[in-house]
């Protein structure tokens, strides 16, 4: 999978890109991320990403023709290599809701383009002619779209075949099925006088698999109802 991010805050990336399963994923081959600032994509002598809004206002508006510079570039480097299509991303609160459903749609992308919305949002031609999807990471305010953009990123390249150890983990995760996972336990048997439930010692995986179940569907009631009443 090939990641192209368009930002005008490339250092942001640097560490969550950079250490542990990520970055091993970047080297084995996995993945590959370019981060692209989208200033170098400007003309002018002060390499202006931002102007005031027409119509008056708070804030400050990203310009069109560097991201349109920036995407267009992309994608011309892509069609060299016959890659046509490609997904165009931004990152914004009025986007679509973020959930492992579209994790999971967008792990089937070879390629993709994400564009991070700044200030009070980008201009309005780059949602109507450049952008294919608009993704939101939940219904709060960020200074920009770089971190919804990193919480997106490592979301669908942890599901890429060869990521993690134990693919077979991603099948009993919370959100996968429409459930909250159930609870897990590990070494010690007794911890300070709490004991891991007998069931999980049995050896009876058919019993387990029933009990890991049930909690699944208690705990979602108990936390997510409103996930319980989309779940079959
Ligand atoms: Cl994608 N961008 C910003 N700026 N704020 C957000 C967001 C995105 N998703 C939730 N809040």
């Amino acid at each position: 999978m090939q990641i192209f991010i368009l930002t005008i805050s490339p250092e942001t990336f640097q560490g969550p890109f950079n250490c542990g399963l990520f970055q091993k994923a970047v080297d084995k081959g996995i993945v590959k991320v370019d981060i692209r600032n989208i200033r170098d994509y400007t003309h002018d002598k002060h390499h202006t990403t931002d102007d005031s809004p027409y119509g008056g206002g708070a804030g400050m508006v990203m310009k069109p023709e560097p991201i349109f510079e920036a995407v267009e570039t992309i994608k011309a480097e892509l069609a060299q290599q016959e890659i046509t299509g490609v997904p165009v991303i931004l990152m914004t609160p009025q986007g679509q809701l973020f959930t492992q459903a579209v994790a999971q749609k967008m792990n089937q992308y070879e390629n993709m383009i994400i564009i991070c919305g700044q200030y009070e949002g980008v201009d309005e031609r780059v949602r109507e002619h450049l952008v294919t999807e608009e993704i939101s990471i939940g219904d709060y305010v960020l200074s920009g779209g770089e971190l919804a953009a990193m919480v997106v990123v490592n979301a669908v390249v942890r599901l890429l075949p060869g990521f993690l150890g134990s693919p077979q983990s991603l099948l009993s995760e919370s959100h996968t099925d429409g459930l909250l996972e159930y609870p897990q336990y590990t070494r010690p048997q007794e911890f300070r006088n709490w004991a891991v439930p007998d069931i999980l010692l049995s050896g009876n995986h058919a019993e387990i698999a029933k009990w890991r179940e049930n909690q699944a569907i208690i705990r979602t009631k108990q936390r997510r109802p409103d996930m319980i009443e989309r779940a079959n």
